[in-house]
């Protein structure tokens, strides 16, 4: 198998043109800055995100939440509000309102992370420990900072014994009941919808430019309906007139449940949990999956139509074993195979995509589960997070991962930039784990993970001109230099690819703005 996998192959194509940005240079990722402060991102924001063509960050939710110390100050915190104030673990409001300012400026969007099924734990106690020093009373249902009481919530709604969701294969009970033991609203009353559609607007006025909702599937879509249906149009300070704001929604359909991922992209975007966990177990070539199989990759895998998808290969939850996706998914700490499957992703017409950037933990495996999936951000000892360092060569220091400044994943950011709106061409396999493929005439990908060596013509759909891998490296900023592979591109369109399966990125990247 693997003798014939590793054969040679050609494929066919031809195409002509210059570089120029068809349809706008602008950006059309996402990247997730998990936990960061404020102030670090509006930094970031202003000094690599922009000039690298990031289209967007996804912020931690930015609202109060309660104040956890059993254990101490877990991330997860974050996702049991206490009120729709603004002061978090990465700032305050007014580093807040200065950082979506500064990014919207230098055209970086920001989606704000918001938890509207649920507010704190039943158990979370009462008193005023939140990180805005609100007060409230969990077991009463008091949260007069918004202001909520018992009756904003579902109990009545609920019929399960212990008021959680007991059974997921029930809809009501995953919308009506307590997810985890969280206090979960009743979207139905009109209070509820007011609160909520205001919280968003504060963002939105603020210069937002949508939404990550949180569990999604625990809410009706018809009650999201309505609460989308009353927000604001985005601030004209930045956006032209009418525009609304992008919503994306998390819900975990990976089959097997009634509540579907379908049930939500009329009213936006939908995360595509498959994505990762398929593309994962791909690249993990597991039960004989092969990077050849992906020939196909989108819909007839199940995969929910492009156009709804919001795709990534981790997310803050299933790097570290919670959520859904289970044990194929990759993340940073299995470096080579993940920056591979992110760099399909980028090349890959297919979804929204979205990047992690992480913080690096005391990841402790016990049979397969992370006893330490809870640790927070980098942060002192009085909890409050620490800023994050950007050392000379470029990555960042303090634990924070930053993947998002690997070079290879930035330089694929470009390349979907520049391939946007090209089709997917010159498809080239070897019935195995080497693959090839083009976007228009402006980009081609070719990866190797099979255990040989990849040597073969292919074509490129290019124009003929000597290009810079922008994997082993990325040209030189006055644009003749090649700090990687150069691969020549023939007036036919044809290359010569030579890739060994032991080399540190075993994959090969050109695009239209690589071209020397
Ligand atoms: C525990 C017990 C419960 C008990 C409860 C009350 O498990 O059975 O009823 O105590 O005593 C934390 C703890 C969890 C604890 C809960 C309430 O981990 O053990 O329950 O708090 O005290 C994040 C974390 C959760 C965390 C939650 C709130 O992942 O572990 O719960 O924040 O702090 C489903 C959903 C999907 C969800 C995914 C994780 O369909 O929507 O689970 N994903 C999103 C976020 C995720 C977040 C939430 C939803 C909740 O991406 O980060 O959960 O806002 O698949
Ligand atoms: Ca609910």
């Amino acid at each position: 198998m693997k003798a014939r996998w590793c054969l040679l192959a050609l494929g066919l194509g031809l195409g002509v043109s210059h570089y120029h940005c068809r349809t706008r240079c602008g950006g059309t990722s996402i990247v997730h800055l998990f936990e960061w402060p404020w102030r670090d991102i509006a930094e970031e924001c202003e000094n690599y995100l922009a000039p690298n063509g990031f289209a967007a960050v996804q912020i931690s939710p930015p609202s109060e939440n309660v104040v956890v110390t059993q254990p101490w100050r877990p991330w997860w915190e974050r996702y049991q509000p206490i009120s729709y104030k603004l002061c978090s673990r990465s700032g305050t409001e007014q580093e807040l309102r200065d950082m979506i300012s500064r990014c919207n400026k230098v055209g970086v969007k920001i989606y704000a992370d918001v938890v509207i099924n649920h507010m704190c734990s039943a158990s979370a106690g009462e008193g005023r420990r939140s990180t805005c020093g609100s007060y409230f009373n969990a077991r009463e249902e008091e949260f007069p900072s918004v202001p909520y009481s018992a009756s904003h919530f579902n109990d009545d709604k609920c019929t399960t014994a212990s008021g959680n969701i007991e059974n997921y294969q029930d809809i009501y009970q995953v919308r009506d009941c307590r997810l985890v033991g969280l206090l979960d609203l009743a979207h139905r009353k009109e209070h509820v919808r007011e609160r909520v559609a205001g919280y968003m607007n504060t963002l939105v006025d603020m210069g937002v430019a949508g939404f990550r909702v949180d569990a999604c599937k625990h809410m009706w879509p018809e009650d999201l309906k309505a609460i989308y249906g009353r927000l604001h149009n985005l601030n004209t300070e930045w956006f032209p007139e009418g525009s609304k704001p992008f919503v994306y929604q998390e819900v975990i359909d990976l089959g097997g449940e009634p509540i579907k991922a379908s049930e939500y992209s009329r009213l936006g975007h939908v995360t595509e949990f498959k994505y990762g966990a398929k593309l994962g177990s791909v690249i993990r070539r597991w039960n004989g999956d092969k990077l050849a199989d992906l020939k196909t990759w989108g819909e007839s895998w199940g995969l929910m139509p492009s156009d709804q998808a919001l795709v990534f290969v981790d997310n803050h939850d299933n790097q570290r074993g919670h959520g859904a996706g289970g044990a194929s998914i990759l993340t940073f700490w299995e470096p080579r195979m993940y920056k591979m499957a992110v760099a399909f992703m980028l090349a890959h017409p297919y979804g929204v995509t979205r990047l992690m950037s992480s913080y690096r933990w005391d990841r402790s495996l016990v049979e397969g589960r992370d006893q330490n999936d809870w640790m927070g951000p980098p942060s002192y000892p009085d909890g409050s997070t620490k800023p994050v360092p950007i050392n000379p060569d470029g990555s960042c220091g303090e634990g924070w991962v930053c993947e998002h400044r690997w070079h290879q994943i930035r330089n694929m950011v470009m390349f979907r930039n520049v391939a946007h709106g090209q089709p997917l061409l010159n498809w080239w396999d070897n019935g195995g784990n080497q693959i090839a493929f083009g976007r228009g005439d402006r980009g081609f990908i070719v990866i190797n993970n099979d255990d040989c060596t990849l040597d073969a013509l292919l074509q490129t759909g290019m124009p003929a001109g000597s290009y810079c891998d922008v994997i082993s490296g990325q040209r030189t900023a006055a644009g003749m230099g090649c700090t990687g592979k150069r691969i020549t591109v023939g007036e036919d369109g044809r290359a010569h690819f030579t890739i060994k399966a032991t080399e540190q990125d075993p994959f090969v990247a050109i695009h239209a703005g690589s071209k020397l």
